[in-house]
């Protein structure tokens, strides 16, 4: 009697057991990897903030300051004159991303910069035409002047960067100075604060 009892509860329940530990460990599994490609893959490329979100935010801007913890994406980088903003310095300027066109435009037109500062400006250009970009004090940039810093032939969707740094009383301006560019508008400001 004994015996019979034994094996009877020790033949169904021992598989039945066996089955529930292993539904549990894919269960488990299943879980760990959501945790893993999810949560902590999903949020870094999200950009939804915390280490793995601001190491992106940091990366796409290619300035080399922290963010701090938040949303790190484009536009929540404070800007100069906003407290947390970090200044551009020459060994890690701070990078200002400017489009070129289409047409004979720059955006953004005005670029704020902490005095002092260095700034990476990574031109990009949009659109068929080839452009060109100064960037200095603002009666050289508008005369064109020789010497003036100056990244060239910036080809349709490709670009180039040219590092300022503003050590000087200013005023500064920039400027596209391919034929007929300047006059027909392609030129922005620079506003020094700080
Ligand atoms: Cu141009």
């Amino acid at each position: 009697m004994n015996d019979e009892r034994t094996a009877g509860r020790s033949g169904v329940p021992l598989w039945t057991i066996l089955l529930v530990a292993v539904a549990a460990l894919v269960l488990a599994t299943a879980a760990l990897t959501a945790v893993v490609l999810g949560t902590g893959y999903g949020s870094g490329g999200m950009m939804g903030g915390g280490i793995t979100g601001g190491m992106m935010g940091r990366g796409m801007m290619g300035g080399g300051y922290a963010n701090g913890s938040g949303p790190a994406g484009i536009g929540n980088v404070p800007q100069p004159g906003e407290s947390g903003f970090v200044a551009g310095t020459l060994a890690s300027p701070r990078v200002v991303q400017v489009v070129a066109g289409p047409g004979y435009t720059f955006s953004p037109s005005s670029i704020t910069v902490a005095r002092g500062e260095t700034v990476t400006f990574l031109v990009t250009s949009m659109g068929p035409l080839v452009h060109e970009f100064m960037v200095g004090p603002a009666d050289a940039v508008a005369a064109d002047a020789p010497g003036t810093p100056e990244v060239a032939d910036i080809a349709m969707m490709t670009s180039k960067s040219l590092t300022f740094t503003f050590d000087g009383a200013g005023p500064y301006a920039f400027a596209c100075h391919v034929d007929g560019h300047y006059e027909a508008g392609m030129h922005g400001s620079i506003v020094l604060v700080g």
